[in-house]
């Protein structure tokens, strides 16, 4: 029986892809590091420390742990920065009508994110409401595409995995909940998202009659 919906944020509920580029780049073009949007698709959903790690590996740079760590900071400030511009306008299309009508159903939500920023891009929506549980880069150790965020976000909401079904829009996201035995559903194309049990190309399809009758055995 699903009773609950996890969703990622980054990709689902709005698309920080683009901040996030733009930190990266900056940083990368004050290093000398080369930094393109190929490389940039690398970084979906996996953490801080990981991209930049993924970053430093593309260009063959290897530094102390206390500089990436003041490196990642120095990314951090930027990205943090340009979300000050985001507004409650800037939902991926169809993610707030989802949102909305799961609640109106009753079901139970959380976020289920690797980012530490994840509150306060919720706050900048204004999307906090839809949420009972939050699960973000702080609340786990392990990220994607370990289960550990989903199982936390489930776990909070008191209910078995096989009870929730994960949104995600990247590939570790969606092993991540494979490996902790959500229902899933990928966000994006077959190549990156393929393996999830229900696809959607976009949020805008993703509507609650489609996964309701993808679903309709677990209801
Ligand atoms: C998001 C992005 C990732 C980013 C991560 C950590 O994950 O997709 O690219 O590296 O958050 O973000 P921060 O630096 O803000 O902690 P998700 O899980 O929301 O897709
Ligand atoms: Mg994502």
């Amino acid at each position: 029986m699903i009773k609950g919906f996890i969703f990622d944020l980054d990709g689902v509920i709005t698309d920080t892809a683009e901040l996030h580029y733009e930190a990266w780049k900056k940083l990368s073009d004050e290093m000398g590091w080369h930094f393109d949007r190929e490389l940039n698709e690398k970084l979906r959903g996996i953490s801080r420390m990981d991209s930049i790690k993924v970053i430093m590996d593309h260009n063959h740079v290897s530094l102390a742990d206390d500089v990436i760590v003041e490196l990642a900071t120095k990314k951090n400030d930027i990205y943090v920065n340009s979300l000050e511009s985001m507004t409650p306008d800037d939902y991926l299309p169809g993610a707030k009508e989802l949102l909305t009508h799961l609640r109106q159903e009753g079901f139970l939500v959380a976020l289920g994110s690797a980012s530490k920023n994840a509150i306060k891009v919720l706050q900048q929506l204004k999307a906090m409401h839809y949420f009972d549980v939050i699960g973000d880069g702080n609340s786990v150790a392990k990220s994607k595409p370990a289960p550990d965020i989903f199982l936390y976000a489930s776990e909070k909401l008191k209910l078995q995995p096989s009870n929730c079904v994960v949104f995600e829009d990247a590939e570790k996201g969606i092993d991540a909940a494979i490996a902790g035995g959500f229902h899933s559903v990928g966000i994006g194309p077959e190549e990156r998202v393929g393996h999830a049990e229900l696809r959607f190309n976009t949020m805008k399809e993703a509507t609650y009659f489609e996964v309701r009758s993808f679903f309709s055995d677990f209801f």
